[in-house]
């Protein structure tokens, strides 16, 4: 298997995907308006991880492009529940991709106390063979949902993958938290977006008077 050949697909549909949804969030703020998008991070699997992931799953290695769906990955953070649903409508109108799969570890969280929306995707990225569909995975979630998933990836990747039951229990009592906090914060989302409008066209009106760099 040549793996940069195999990977150089992945690596083109991430950076395309990671400026399509920046793009989207430079849009907002061209406008003044609540992004629905904080921020956005993306990454190719790296070569280990997916063949840890084929053994665990029995992936055979000429299988992987249909079986393994998160080689190429794109994460789009929101500050609101909310804005993961606008999104993921704003998702489905587009024409430059398909979508395959869609699971909303929302409504239906994980044993584990993982939520998150999940999009399934194939894109079609040009190469100098011709056109090629490649899958990819958006995940969609808040930052509270983000702040408990970095927490928990990095526990499971501690203790590989068998977390001990006080500390699971905990991390599920952690999950209900963050689910709280996004709870409350979407109680005063109007207050926070009008503050955050008001300031980012402040932040307009002094770049345009041309005067620090910021
Ligand atoms: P580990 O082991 O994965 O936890 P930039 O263009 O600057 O925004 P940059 O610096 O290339 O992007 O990296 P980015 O996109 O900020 O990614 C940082 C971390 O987030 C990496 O973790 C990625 O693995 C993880 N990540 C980002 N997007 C995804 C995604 O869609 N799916 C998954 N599974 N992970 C994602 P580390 O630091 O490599 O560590
Ligand atoms: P990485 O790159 O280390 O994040 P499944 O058959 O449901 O177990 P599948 O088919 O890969 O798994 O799809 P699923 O469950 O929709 O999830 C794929 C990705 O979602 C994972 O990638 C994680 O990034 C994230 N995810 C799913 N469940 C959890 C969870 O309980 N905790 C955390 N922190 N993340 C989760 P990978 O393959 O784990 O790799």
């Amino acid at each position: 298997m040549n793996w940069e050949t195999f990977l150089a697909p992945y690596i083109q549909v991430v950076e395309e995907l990671k400026v399509k949804l920046k793009g989207i969030r430079a849009q907002y703020e061209y406008e003044s308006k609540h992004s629905p998008i904080e921020f956005v991070t993306a990454r190719v699997k790296p070569i280990s991880s997916i063949i840890d992931k084929a053994k665990r799953k029995n992936i055979l290695l000429d299988k992987i492009e249909e079986e393994m769906q998160d080689i190429a990955g794109v994460r789009v953070v929101c500050q609101f529940v909310d804005d993961i649903y606008t999104i993921v409508t704003m998702l489905r109108e587009r024409n430059d991709f398909e979508i395959v799969e869609e699971k909303d570890y929302i409504e239906h969280k994980k044993e584990s106390g993982y939520r998150s929306y999940h999009m399934i995707i194939r894109y079609p990225v040009a190469t100098i063979k011709g056109e090629k569909q490649v899958i990819a995975e958006i995940q969609i979630r808040t930052l509270a949902m983000n702040f408990w998933a970095t927490n928990e990836h990095s526990l499971n990747y501690k203790y590989q993958g068998r977390i001990p039951s006080h500390i699971k229990s905990k991390l599920k009592r952690a999950a209900e938290a963050a689910f709280q906090l996004d709870e409350e914060m979407a109680m005063i989302k109007d207050e926070v977006q009008e503050a955050q409008r008001i300031f980012n066209q402040y932040k307009l009106t002094h770049k345009h008077k041309g005067g620090g760099s910021s």
